[in-house]
């Protein structure tokens, strides 16, 4: 049509639609238990259904994944390339399905669900772009005259995605489209919360002209993870989540007989950010409301714990929770929204069964009043609680739910100290106009991304490669330039060119 109707008309028709999520290629008529999805918002509402991959169906599809890699993996970066090129303009003509899923399934603000779009179509290009580079040929490599010296890189087999629900667009089709473009052939398994999404992006893959048997779909729970990395034909397991499952991945690829897995994990973060007293107060409030309470605080990125030099906490503590008692909380639908649900009802009692223990030590605690009409929804009201120092955290608390913490001038370092002594090292936020104090605290603190003057949410592929070290993750970086290669081998040829020239001479 010409005239094509506003997004919000669009997003609305869209409303009553029910999705369903099963595992792909040759399992459709297979019977098996159908599970609801609920929408976050109101969990009285199902947005669709999911059926959960079998044992057996596991096995079969990595058969097929295993069988077809090499076929995939001749085609060549070009090809793998135009066709991820091509998923990626299939995803932007279905903005509308893809923004009311991330709606309705992940419980995603209209700008976040945007957000999320952007990031996953970027993911696609980028990586494509990495498939012509890396796998269009060989490199030459230097060497002494007469010998001639290469490396080619090539897909590793099948490799497993095991993705997050937090980014249920994006964070699902990054690596699948990493591995892929490498060569490798993909089953990937969604979060159970969010796989009608994955199902919409590889159904559109497919029809991008990916093959099918290259790339599947697994939904399920753990225990379909579990048998996915327990199988000795994965070659490698790209996985984004909590530390506590990246250690339960790595232990059960590590008892598998048969070839060593790559394993590549980005996950949690106990993120800080340091506001000193030169430091624009306008700015920080802005920058720390966004990283703390955009999309519900669910971002391992978002923001947790800040420290405000002691001379502009009051004003500063004042200013925020300003900003914060005019956050809207409510219907993600909803288009002035800020702050929607948490995941799942466990998330949100996970996180008030923290908010209550810090009040019993009486903690300062400030909280919003969630609005009425919220009752069959998984909302946590918006909370600062001040804490003495980072070292009183102990797990990470996905959500809305921010720590506030005074320093000294002269304890910058033990604060640098105290955040590196976590063990995670994702995000860390600096706002400062000293170019000293920059330097100091970006020498000594042990994390992968570091903003300053800014708010530490929302990296931008290959503008702002994103993963952490340490607790947070093995690296590469997502939307690197060093990532995509993790998902290769690597073959070096060496030819001595003299001795067969030698031979040549003696044989005329
Ligand atoms: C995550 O929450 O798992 O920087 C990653 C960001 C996003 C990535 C978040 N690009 O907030």
């Amino acid at each position: 049509p010409l005239v094509r109707e506003p997004l919000i008309e669009r997003l609305d028709k869209l409303r009553a639609r029910r999705w369903h999520a099963e595992p792909t290629f040759l399992f459709e008529d297979q019977e098996g238990e159908v599970a609801p999805i609920t929408k976050p918002h109101d969990l009285t509402i199902e947005v669709g259904t999911r059926r959960d991959t079998l044992p057996e169906e596991v096995e079969q599809a990595i058969r097929i994944a295993d069988a077809v890699q090499p076929g995939w993996n001749a085609l060549g970066g070009e090809k793998r390339a135009l066709l991820l090129e091509e998923a990626a303009d299939l995803f932007e003509e279905h903005t509308d399905e893809f923004l009311s899923l991330c709606q309705r399934e992940a419980g995603k603000t209209l700008p976040d669900a945007v957000l999320e779009l952007r990031e996953a179509v970027d993911f696609l290009r980028f990586y494509a772009g990495e498939a012509r580079r890396l796998f269009s040929g060989s490199f030459a490599l230097p060497g002494p005259t007469g010998e001639e010296n290469r490396l080619t890189m090539a897909g590793r087999g099948v490799f497993a995605t095991i993705s997050p629900w937090n980014f249920p667009l994006a964070i699902f089709i990054g690596p699948a489209a990493a591995a892929l473009a490498a060569g490798n052939s993909v089953v990937a398994k969604p979060a159970e919360q969010t796989p009608l999404i994955a199902a919409l992006a590889v159904k559109l893959c497919h029809r991008a002209g990916i093959p099918r048997e290259v790339f599947q779909l697994l939904p399920g729970a753990g225990e379909v993870g579990q048998f996915i990395t327990s199988d000795p034909r994965i070659a490698g397991v790209s996985f984004t989540g909590s530390t506590e499952t990246a250690h339960a991945i790595n232990r059960s690829l590590a008892a598998r007989d048969g070839p060593i897995a790559t394993f590549i994990a980005e996950t949690g973060g106990q993120n800080a950010m340091i506001v000193d007293s030169s430091a624009l107060p306008e700015q920080v409030t802005r920058d720390v409301v966004a990283s703390a309470f955009q999309s519900a605080g669910q971002r391992c990125s978002a923001l947790r714990m800040l420290y405000i030099q002691d001379e502009v906490f009051d004003e500063m503590v004042a200013m925020i929770r300003g900003a914060f008692e005019a956050l809207v909380i409510g219907d993600p639908g909803d288009l002035a929204t800020d702050v929607g649900p948490v995941i799942d009802p466990d998330a949100k009692a996970a996180l008030e069964r923290h908010v209550a223990r810090r009040r019993k030590n009486g903690r300062t605690v400030w909280r919003r009043k969630l609005p009425r009409g919220v009752a069959n929804g998984c909302f946590v009201a918006p909370t600062i609680i001040e804490l003495e120092s980072i070292s009183d955290l102990r797990r990470e608390n996905f959500g809305p739910v921010l720590h506030v913490a005074r320093f000294k001038a002269k304890e910058l370092e033990k604060v640098v100290d105290d955040i590196n002594a976590t063990g995670y090292g994702l995000t860390l936020g600096l706002h400062s106009r000293i170019e000293t104090t920059r330097q100091f605290v970006e020498a000594r603190a042990r994390v992968g991304n570091f903003y300053v003057n800014r708010n530490q949410i929302g990296a931008v592929v290959e503008s702002q490669p994103f993963g952490g070290e340490g607790l947070s993750g093995t690296g590469p970086k997502a939307g690197g330039p060093n990532y995509v290669a993790r998902f290769a081998t690597e073959r070096v040829v060496c030819i001595d060119t003299t001795a067969a020239g030698g031979n040549a001479t003696l044989l005329a």
